[in-house]
């Protein structure tokens, strides 16, 4: 090989392939390694897409519950339809799921959505590409009312040596036997991002901060993580979620620590009329600012678990607010909540326009700008990365 030819397959090919691509550039202190020592090489690796899509401001776009059912219809297993897909043309980066019920043995989640449902919803979306997330809105071990019941002192009773563990440790177990049957078509552990104890800085859950001290909280999620671990589960991206914050200190008071979480994250939902809107805007850029710095600070990416206007009365609110809520700095993703339609009282719950709903010209265009992702664009980042690396 000729000289000039070597230097030009060597050094400027592969620049000319990266720079057509997303550069990996630190925005953390290098390495950044989820939080498992033995998680699986598919966590690596989607760790490490995430940390690269955050590093160059793009958003992924989500939705909770969207190949369960949308406004007026519920899912057949194999159409796979979704509100999002149906207004924007495109299909949702992330697809979020709930386990709330699950650990009571029931074959239908607290949403009426069936665990063999959520399964299949699943495989499928992570087969054609889609990042996966779930929560978990649990009983409460000490009395077994709902997750809102914050009626019983739950901690320290769920804590080792309470006399409700044993009870905390079969609901976990059920959390595990499910999630160990999520597997791909070649029984490879399917990636999830786990986010557990959720909103924790609010005080309508039992394991929210009004009920636990920080030391009680930490020791409930660092003994789950463990437990999980313990339990042969490398398949997880621990995902700490917090509500409402004035500052970055109630964010650091609860938080389990570095070894325990990958990833951070708020819930923030938008009450929807222009001066709210103003003042939405205002304080997701306030959280931003906060998550951003926690996120050097920790050396992992941040998010936005749930976000959402109920209803969307508002035709222009996507590309008017939400667009300006999440920028400078740029979450990892949003997830908007679940489209459930009519509810049994007769209220309408949705967070993504349906078709022919008049926000739906609006979300597609919000869905259109080059900073929101799809799965077409994270499908895209996969392919430029493999061919760079080659
Ligand atoms: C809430 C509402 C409820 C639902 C719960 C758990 O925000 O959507 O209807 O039961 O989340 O998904």
């Amino acid at each position: 090989m000729r000289l000039r030819t070597w230097f030009f397959c060597w050094l400027i090919g592969p620049a000319m392939l990266v720079a057509g691509s997303l550069s990996a550039q630190n925005r953390l202190s290098a390495p950044v390694l989820p939080s498992d020592p033995k998680a699986d090489l598919a966590i690596k690796t989607l760790y490490q897409q995430l940390l690269q899509i955050q590093a160059n401001n793009k958003v992924l776009l989500g939705h909770q519950d969207a190949l369960a059912y949308g406004v007026g219809w519920k899912q057949k297993p194999g159409q796979w339809r979704n509100d999002f897909e149906s207004v924007s043309g495109e299909f949702p980066a992330l697809l979020g799921f709930d386990l709330g019920e699950l650990e009571l043995g029931q074959s239908l989640n607290l949403d009426s959505v069936s665990f063999d449902l959520m399964r299949k919803a699943i495989q499928e979306g992570h087969k054609r590409g889609a990042v996966i997330t779930l929560s978990w809105h649990g009983h409460n071990p000490l009395n077994g009312l709902h997750a809102w019941d914050t009626s019983d002192q739950t901690f320290p009773e769920i804590l080792p040596g309470g006399k409700a563990h044993t009870k905390l440790t079969a609901y976990l177990d059920k959390l595990i036997a499910f999630i160990q049957t999520l597997q791909d078509e070649k029984g490879q552990a399917i990636p999830i991002l786990f986010r557990p104890y959720h909103e924790l800085t609010g005080n309508w859950f039992w394991w929210c901060s009004n009920s636990a001290t920080p030391e009680q909280f930490k020791s409930l999620w660092k003994f789950t993580h463990w437990y999980f671990l313990d339990r042969g589960l490398h398949n997880l991206i621990w995902v700490y979620n917090v509500a409402w914050f004035k500052n970055a200190n109630e964010v650091r008071a609860y938080f389990p620590g570095r070894t325990e979480a990958d990833l951070i994250s708020y819930d923030h939902y938008a009450f929807g009329s222009p001066e709210n809107n103003a003042r939405y805007i205002a304080e997701m850029q306030f959280k931003n600012r906060v998550m951003d710095t926690l996120s050097r600070e920790w050396n992992l990416p941040w998010a936005i678990g749930e976000t959402g206007l109920e209803k969307i009365g508002d035709d222009t609110w996507f590309t008017g607010t939400l667009a300006k809520a999440m920028q400078n700095p740029a979450p990892l993703y949003v997830l908007f909540w679940r489209n459930a339609g009519r509810q049994a009282n007769g209220n309408m719950h949705y967070y993504v326009p349906y078709p022919g709903h008049p926000a739906a010209v609006d979300f597609a265009s919000f869905v259109k700008l080059t900073y929101t992702w799809t799965l077409t664009d994270l499908k895209a980042l996969r392919q430029s990365n493999t061919k760079s690396n080659k």
